[in-house]
């Protein structure tokens, strides 16, 4: 792990030995398996390509028009069931607002989960200032997939969970915490299962998946202080401090709310306004996949969310999958910001829609 120390941010503590004596041999072995490829590309390069035409024009002309096309390496197969367990476990912790004692277990969690299936593991951590003053201890946890790689995608979603349920329908639990299982959870469970794949079959592409802390300390429905930056507290901190002085993506792609039964995902305002052919790119792969009933061919409304300050501060194009729904009065899923979004709303398929999703678009 590196450990970013919110005095010195330029100072690493770096810890060999982070993975499992299994992983390091599988991580030598994929070194091996690389040579062996590359040895192997250039002998059948020598051969000539009369070969290969004949396979390409037997399938051509001939791929149904639901069908994604033929990957470079072959797409690792999403287990929802293994994403769902995720989310659980978050949940299991209780609600993940920052200052509590469930939320620094599950950062110590979600750590070491992440060390189980990154090659390097950043965590920053700092304090920030709440829209009511608190000072809120947040980290990041940022899981780094192939250091070595300049072309990069960027995953994302919070893992912090709401202090106020200001929606609910019973006023009493305006100021009851959430479990966010949808709103927080789901996100960070399918980024979890895309690491777990990850640490066995790399795309040719370096991933990096962070987690922010602190995007729904947002201001409390009725409070009267006011409105101003004060969501995303997490990833407008790492936009202005990346793990990385000099970090850069071709893309980037939030997880946020991806786990409700029933979900409908729009083309949200600034996902179209930044990172238009990204946003189509996705949609378009959901749809071949069979899961246009999902991602729907809509637009959606602004959200200022953890993609927002990506995009404006770093300038990385970054959409958000976002559940979206025009006939509840947020706008968001019916469970929003109540004590309700606990693992009731979470269905496995919703995860894999997603997960199969961005799978699909990063391993192409
Ligand atoms: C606003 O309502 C301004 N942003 C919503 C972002 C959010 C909250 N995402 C999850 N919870
Ligand atoms: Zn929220």
């Amino acid at each position: 792990m590196k450990y970013l120390d919110p005095k010195n941010d330029l100072l690493f503590k770096k810890v060999f030995g982070e993975h499992p004596d299994i992983l390091r041999s599988f991580l030598n072995n994929r070194l091996l398996a690389g040579t062996l490829f590359l040895v192997l590309a250039i002998l059948a390069g020598s051969f000539g390509m009369t070969g290969c035409n004949s396979t390409t024009r037997d399938n051509s002309g001939e791929e149904a028009d639901n069908q994604v096309a033929a990957p470079a390496i072959e797409v690792p197969v999403f287990n929802a069931d293994s994403a769902y367990y995720f989310v659980d476990r978050q949940v299991a912790f209780g609600p993940r607002v920052p200052n509590s004692n469930a939320h620094q277990e599950a950062a110590i969690w979600l750590t070491e989960t992440m060390e189980r299936f990154a090659d390097t593991v950043y965590v920053q951590e700092t304090r920030v200032r709440a829209y009511n003053g608190t000072i809120l201890n947040i980290r990041n946890i940022i899981g780094v997939f192939q250091p070595e790689l300049r072309r990069r995608i960027l995953l994302c979603a919070h893992w912090d969970s709401r202090p106020y349920a200001d929606y609910d329908p019973d006023p009493e639990k305006h100021y009851t915490p959430i479990d966010g299982a949808n709103d927080g959870a789901s996100g960070v469970g399918v980024l979890l299962e895309v690491a777990r794949l990850l640490s066995k079959n790399t795309p040719g592409r370096g991933i990096d998946i962070i987690l922010f802390d602190a995007e729904d300390y947002g201001n409390h429905r009725f409070s009267d202080l006011p409105d101003g930056d004060n969501w995303a507290l997490g990833s407008q901190y790492w936009a202005r401090n990346p793990h990385r002085p000099d970090y850069n993506a071709h893309y980037g792609i939030l997880l946020d709310m991806v786990g409700a039964g029933g979900a409908t995902f729009k083309r949200e305002g600034y996902s179209m306004l930044y990172a238009p052919d990204i946003v189509r790119k996705v949609w378009e792969n959901a749809r071949k996949l069979g899961y246009g009933q999902l991602f729907q061919n809509q637009d959606g409304s602004f959200i200022t969310d953890d993609h927002y300050y990506i995009n404006k501060i770093r300038n990385i194009p970054t959409i958000n999958i976002i559940h979206q729904d025009n006939t509840t009065p947020h706008g968001f899923f019916p469970e929003w910001h109540t004590t309700a979004d606990n693992m009731d709303v979470i269905d496995p398929y919703t995860l894999k829609a997603v997960g199969e999703t961005v799978l699909h678009t990063i391993y192409h």
